[in-house]
């Protein structure tokens, strides 16, 4: 996969080269570019951005320089992701969807964002996505940007440390849309508190029941609105006395 980042503060994304995402780009199995969009700004003063038509608070930033930014780094075949506030809600499905694009351009804006007009003018050539990751407001997107790489790129082959998490984590394809059971680890007893002796029983069926029964609870104290979604089909009997 490859990943192009284009923001005015390109220091944010150094993130990106840490930890497992960091060897990835490090091996080449992901090519990273980040740009600092000012290299396409033209003027005396670098500026990238202006006041809103139509008054308001805020700097939109210019479309000249976002456009001639995209032209250079969002080739035919990327897909352009726009982190905003106002964008469609970016979901573990979306990170599952860009996780099998070849190539993702991230257009990280600051202010009250981008001239509409630069995704408009990029979707002539190019799928453009604005996304949002969650119900509060961001100062910029580049810490969205980090977010939603981070989570397309964990579920490259390679890149995790450990496939499986992807696939049995609380958001992930092969879960039931239930938020993880608690997780425990040595000693027996901390500080007073001790470990749930159904996990120290061997009783694998037992410790099934007693994690889905966590899970289910968790689930329905924290994200009402996720149990709601549930399909009843994969709902035993034993679920539905939790
Ligand atoms: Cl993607 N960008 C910004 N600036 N704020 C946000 C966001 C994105 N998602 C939630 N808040």
């Amino acid at each position: 996969m490859r990943l192009d980042v284009v923001s005015i503060f390109p220091e944010y994304l150094a993130p990106l080269r840490q930890s497992l995402l960091g060897r990835a780009v490090a091996d080449g199995r992901i090519q990273l570019e980040v740009h600092d969009l000012r290299r396409w700004a033209t003027d005396r003063h670098r500026s990238v951005d202006d006041t809103p038509y139509g008054g308001g608070a805020g700097m939109v930033m210019r479309p000249d320089v976002w456009a001639a930014a995209l032209d250079d780094v969002a080739p035919a075949g990327a897909t352009v992701v726009v982190p905003t506030p106002a964008g469609h809600p970016f979901s573990q499905a979306t990170a599952a969807d860009l996780a099998r694009r070849e190539h993702l351009v991230f257009a990280c804006g600051r202010y009250e964002g981008l001239d509409q007009r630069v995704v408009l003018d990029a979707a002539r050539r190019v799928e453009v996505l604005e996304l949002s990751i969650g119900d509060y407001v961001l100062a910029g997107g580049e810490v969205a940007a980090l977010v939603v790489i981070e989570a397309v790129t964990r579920l490259l082959p390679g890149v995790l440390g450990n496939p499986e998490s992807a696939v049995t984590d609380s958001f992930g394809e092969g879960s039931p849309g239930l938020l993880e059971h608690p997780a425990y680890t040595r000693p027996v007893e901390f500080r007073g508190l001790a470990v749930p002796p159904v996990l120290l029983s061997g009783n694998h069926a037992a410790i099934a029941r007693w994690r889905r029964d966590e899970s289910l609870r968790r689930t329905a104290r924290r994200r009402p609105d996720l149990v709601a979604r549930l399909d009843p089909a994969t709902l035993d009997a034993a679920d539905r006395a939790v």
